[in-house]
């Protein structure tokens, strides 16, 4: 616990104020940002200020250089040169997620992964207050961890959704670590694939033969993590049966207690999508790691449907459904998002770019006999079709749609009653939205103005 400490905090954005605060309780606290003080909201500012924590913007600098602490927030790199300078003065470098797994008195589930981060993470959260435990989740997802720290017991488990850039400086792992899908992300900030790879190692590399590291058998990179943990191996797989936890056919099969306990029907599951039962698997193992009874986890997998703007079903008009997949920025979620629907498709794909390989997608694209066709929407519209080009065969396509309202005018030109209408972009938004939630409401705005035959 830092107390009576001189400290920094870099960036005051969620993650930042809630560090702020939560450190100006016992400790000297000054918070610096590089936008404008009238970007943020009075209300924040009041409370940041009644904390008598002292406030820096954009160009200004604290009078003194000196701290003994620089929180650095989970969006900018370690290497910052305002960080640098912080530390060469003698500052130590420190995180919201490294204080908290020094404080934290519970026990911690942490979740990292290029992809399902937020649905697995919810759903163990979901398994455990089904058994009734004190549950609680945080991370990623939104919730900053320190605003949770003073809630927490002894008895209280906590679900982690970790990101790279919150694992990548911890020196501390979760009793029980979830390793998920890795590929590749976030190569606009990371220096390369490697050093992307590397930051998300903190979440098994300083587990000890008491806690568990469940992990995805069935991606390479993944997979190699297993050799980097001291804790107890709890692999999961969808498409082979060598794995602990694993699918076959129409069950979640597990070996951790017993040798084939059937633990779910696959049918009863709410959550949509095979790429979703990787989620579902991994959950799995996190709850028999916790010694959860079989009966929470299948009251909880049969109930959650998933996360908002993940393949959400927003509605169904003259017999076409519309799907909001619009968190899906990247071409790996879009493939899944494409394959879990077996109806005819129109998809709305596109946006700002993060620099993504779209090969894989377009070689999905034009061997799906499911596409009915694709509306091609913001910059990375040409890159796509540049992907496409080498497809003899490909769905049809529209595009120069200036915003959603278009694109939705767009898809009524192909939709006939029994499709799916799939907003699952791969790509960022910041070209024609303010961010992915913008662009999934004005998705479900537009959805709402199509008219019905009266
Ligand atoms: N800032 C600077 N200088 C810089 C960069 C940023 O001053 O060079 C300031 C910005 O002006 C802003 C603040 O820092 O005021 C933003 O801080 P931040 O980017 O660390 O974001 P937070 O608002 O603190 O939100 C963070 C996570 N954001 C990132 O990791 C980028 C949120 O994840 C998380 O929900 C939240 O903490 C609570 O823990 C978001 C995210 O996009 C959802 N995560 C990435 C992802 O999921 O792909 C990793």
């Amino acid at each position: 616990m830092l107390k009576s400490q001189k400290i920094i905090v870099y960036g005051l954005g969620k993650e930042g104020a809630a560090a702020a605060l939560f450190l100006s309780k016992s400790n000297d606290v000054t918070a610096i940002d590089d936008r404008k003080k009238s970007d943020f909201e009075n209300d924040l500012l009041d409370r940041l200020e009644s904390a008598k924590i002292k406030l820096y913007f954009q160009n200004e600098n604290p009078k003194s250089e000196k701290f003994d602490y620089i929180l650095r927030s989970p969006g900018i790199r370690p290497d910052n040169p305002k960080i640098k300078a912080y530390i060469l003065n003698g500052a130590k470098q420190i995180t919201s997620t490294g204080i908290f797994f020094e404080d934290c008195p519970g026990q911690i589930i942490g979740v990292t992964g290029t992809k399902g981060k937020g649905t697995t993470s919810t759903l163990i959260y979901e398994i455990l207050k089904a058994s009734g435990a004190d549950a609680h989740i945080a991370g990623n997802i939104g919730t900053p961890m320190l605003e949770v720290l003073p809630k927490l017991s002894q008895k209280s488990f906590v679900v982690l959704e970790l990101s790279s850039f919150q694992l990548m400086d911890l020196k501390k792992s979760p009793y029980v670590a979830v390793v998920l899908m890795v590929t590749s992300e976030h190569l606009d900030w990371h220096k390369d694939h490697a050093e992307y790879l590397r930051s998300k190692l903190p979440i098994i590399s300083s587990q000890s033969s008491k806690d568990f590291a469940v992990i995805n058998w069935d991606y390479p990179n993944s997979k190699a993590f297993a050799a980097s943990t001291d804790a107890k191996t709890i692999s999961f797989s969808t498409i082979g049966k060598s794995a602990d936890i694993y699918v076959d056919g129409q069950n979640i099969i597990s070996n951790v207690k017993l040798t084939g306990q059937k633990i779910l029907s696959i049918e009863k599951i709410k959550l949509p999508g095979r790429h979703n039962l990787q989620n579902v698997c991994a959950a799995v193992g996190a709850a028999q790691a916790l010694g959860i009874e079989n009966r929470f986890i299948q009251k909880a997998a049969y109930t959650f449907s998933g996360l908002p703007n993940r393949l959400e079903l927003i509605a169904e008009i003259n017999g076409v459904s519309y799907y909001n997949d619009s968190f899906s920025t990247t071409p790996e979620t879009t493939i899944a998002a494409i394959e879990a629907f077996q109806k005819p498709k129109v998809l709305i794909l596109g946006g700002s770019s993060k620099k993504a390989d779209f090969s894989d997608l377009a070689k999905t694209i034009a061997d799906s006999s499911s596409i009915r066709a694709l509306i091609l929407i913001g910059a990375e519209a040409k890159s796509i079709k540049d992907a496409l080009a080498k497809y003899k065969l490909k769905p049809p396509t529209s595009e120069g749609a200036r915003n959603m309202q278009q694109a939705i005018a767009q898809t009524l030109k192909f939709s006939k009653a029994g499709d799916v209408v799939l907003l699952s972009p791969a790509c960022a938004s910041f070209d024609m939205f303010k961010n992915y939630q913008d662009r999934a409401e004005q998705f479900k705005m537009e959805v709402s103005k199509i008219k019905t035959p009266q």
